[in-house]
């Protein structure tokens, strides 16, 4: 039997709650010993009915901590499949702290970092992909990231995974009856439709696999550097993008010396803007130091936002450092379009520029699609939500196709079924190792504690 684990599953810092979280056979037994029941309705944990909430207090040895919810849930419905029971006190660090400690000074053990969700995985509440979506929802930064990752919670990524996996175990259970009973040839009508199965199976993979930049962009956004000489605008644009004041703008040039950083977003879209110090030659060791970092920014960006003052236009500075970057995908922005010396956007950079001025307002919005257009390839619509690897997907569905192609290439081409076998069993180990049917204890320490403590 699993010991009985407890955790504080809130946040620490002040605030009007806090939720400690014990599960486990003996979770009942073990506040039973701490809680006193107050209210007329009100029984300990052990005699409570599932799905109640009781109102007392929880003591220690130098008598009432803290005023205190408990709700009593029984196995089999709760999240870890265990019996659990809540604490709802005051949330405070030392109220929180307290009761915490008294639970597991009646026999609670403190858990590991999402060593909940871990339960819920390996008593069968939540497959792999599930148990994954409740740290994305938890991390989500914006109302899509949600959402996709609320389609995952619900199992759509896992119901897609168990049907490739079926269908994927079905042609393998017809060629491994072939090499129990070599004197039966396959015949030539099977061989096609397990091809068949084959193939759809790996366009399948492909479709997926398809997702995984979509997926990459709304779990941990997008890393986005603002650059261009100084005084173009940068600090303004990342202002306006941000719909506040978070860098000093000013009409002093090098006034932005570190590199600045926020996160906004874009369209549904989380992108992590940096401002960083504007491309000249340095004026003085600070200000080389700050142009440092923004060669650092750029080194690190998925996306470059070139900031050109319309009225100035690029330095051959600028010019030489970007020459470096020419490989990062960048916007190039003309700021400024509403002074009257703003020149025109270049023809050659038509087709890639766009024009704003962050003093009126005016081509912000355009920018802002041209920024999701740029990381969000539009071969995702809102009703592939359901399905965004993540790159442990993408790792183990990678494998699965080269698999896939291999058994394919094998079977067309004749060779022995225990080969075309081999190898399509590879491609369903990595099929299942997606929803945690393949899993190491190594694999799983690593999901989980990636979550947070008490989740
Ligand atoms: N007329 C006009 N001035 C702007 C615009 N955007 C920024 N500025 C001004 O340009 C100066 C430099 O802006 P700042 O954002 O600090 O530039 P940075 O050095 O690139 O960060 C400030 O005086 C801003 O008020 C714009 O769209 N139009
Ligand atoms: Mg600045």
């Amino acid at each position: 039997m699993e010991d009985t684990i407890a955790a504080i599953a809130t946040a620490t810092g002040e605030a009007g709650l806090s939720v400690i979280r014990v599960s486990g056979a003996e979770a009942p037994q073990i506040v039973d010993r701490c809680f006193q029941p107050a209210g007329k309705q009100s029984r300990s944990p052990s005699r409570a009915d599932s799905h109640t909430v009781h109102y007392g207090h929880i003591t220690g040895p130098q008598g009432v901590i803290d005023e205190v919810l408990v709700s009593v849930f029984r196995a089999p419905r709760t999240f870890t499949k265990e019996d659990v029971v809540e604490i709802s006190c005051h949330g405070g660090m030392v109220p929180t702290r307290l009761v915490l400690q008294s639970v597991l000074s009646q026999g609670a053990r403190l858990a590991h970092p999402g060593e909940f969700t871990k339960r819920a995985f390996l008593n069968g509440r939540l497959d792999l992909t599930q148990a994954e979506a409740v740290a994305d929802v938890i991390h989500s930064k914006t109302e899509l990231a949600l959402r996709a990752a609320n389609e995952q919670l619900a199992g759509k990524l896992a119901q897609q995974i168990e049907h490739l996996r079926g269908e994927m175990m079905n042609v393998l259970a017809h060629v491994e009856a072939h090499i129990d009973f070599p004197e039966e040839d396959i015949a030539p009508d099977t061989k096609a439709s397990l091809l068949k199965k084959l193939k759809s199976g790996l366009e399948f993979i492909r479709t997926l696999l398809a997702t995984a930049p979509e997926g990459q962009v709304l779990r941990h956004g997008v890393r986005t550097a603002i650059i261009g000489r100084p005084n173009a605008g940068k600090s303004s644009l990342l202002n306006c993008l941000l719909g506040k004041d978070r860098a000093i703008v000013s009409a002093t040039a090098g006034t932005t010396r570190d590199t600045i950083e926020a996160t906004a977003n874009i369209r549904g879209i989380p992108i992590h803007f940096m401002d960083t110090a504007g491309l000249r030659q340095a004026h003085d060791q600070i200000e080389k130091e700050g142009i440092r970092r923004s060669q650092k920014s750029l080194e690190q960006a998925d996306l470059v936002l070139h900031v050109i003052d319309a009225s100035q236009g690029i330095s051959p500075f600028e010019e030489s450092i970007l020459q470096q970057f020419e490989s990062k995908t960048t916007l190039v922005i003309f700021n400024k379009t509403d002074l009257a010396q703003a020149a025109p956007i270049p023809d050659r950079l038509a087709d890639t520029a766009v024009g704003i001025s962050c003093q009126t307002g005016e081509g912000l919005d355009p920018l802002k699609d041209r920024i999701k257009a740029t990381v969000w390839s539009g071969t995702i619509d809102a009703d592939m939500l359901e399905v965004m690897i993540n790159a442990r997907h993408q790792d183990s569905l990678l494998r699965a196709g080269e698999a896939t192609a291999r058994t394919i290439e094998a079977l067309e081409t004749g060779q022995t079924l225990e080969f075309v076998a081999l190898d399509l069993r590879i491609a369903v180990n990595a099929i299942g190792e997606v929803v945690g049917k393949t899993t190491t204890d190594d694999l799983l320490d690593r999901i989980f504690s990636e979550f947070c403590l008490g989740k």
